[in-house]
């Protein structure tokens, strides 16, 4: 049987999008080539940042993705109905929860087990943070874990912090990959 694939998308909400508390340099334009490739999937995870209203994370970062905020909620032309599986992080007060296998919601890993994934797809936002921290926990877990390099955006704090995240998952055994190279189902 052919392996299965699954579409993790991370973070697409309001406050990482134009407009938003912590806006990521064009990230709206990852949205349609996310649209596009979720029938090429058999099971779509999505993250999103959830932050208690006071949290450590703050005391690094604008306040942003506030559980109960429109900030914290999916950008709007996200299609949310193709999702299986929605997950929160960033829930604790105490740490910046950037990887989606820290989540509250689900233990990510026995998920993925569950529904017999062979084939981790990564998008979203941001690369050099939540991508790169969800990534390297992948690899670690022992997933053959994909990034979409079309599909992501960096925050770049400092020049070339994406193009340095994407090197250093390729070098921890991530897959780069083209959204328009993923092969249907
Ligand atoms: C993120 C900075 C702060 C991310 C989250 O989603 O990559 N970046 N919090």
């Amino acid at each position: 049987m052919e392996n299965k694939k699954c579409l993790l998308i991370v973070d697409l909400q309001n406050d990482f999008c134009a407009g938003g508390a912590l806006a990521v340099p064009d990230a709206e334009a990852i949205i349609p080539k996310i649209n596009q490739i979720m029938d090429r999937f058999d099971l779509i995870l999505a993250s999103r940042d959830m932050h208690p209203h006071h949290t450590t994370h703050f005391q690094t970062w604008p306040t942003h993705c506030v559980r109960g905020t429109h900030g914290a909620e999916f950008h709007p032309d996200l299609n949310t109905l193709g999702i299986h599986f929605f997950l929160e992080k960033g829930t604790s007060s105490k740490d910046n929860g950037y990887s989606v296998f820290e989540s509250s919601t689900f233990n990510v890993s026995e998920l993925l087990h569950k529904y017999d994934i062979a084939e981790l797809y990564v998008c979203g936002l941001a690369t050099d943070f939540c991508v790169k921290a969800t990534v390297l926990d992948a690899l670690r877990n022992g997933f053959t874990t994909f990034v979409i390099t079309d599909c992501i955006r960096a925050v770049n704090r400092h020049e070339g912090d994406g193009v340095r995240a994407l090197n250093e998952m390729q070098q921890h055994g991530a897959i780069l990959v083209q959204s328009n190279a993923i092969r249907p189902k």
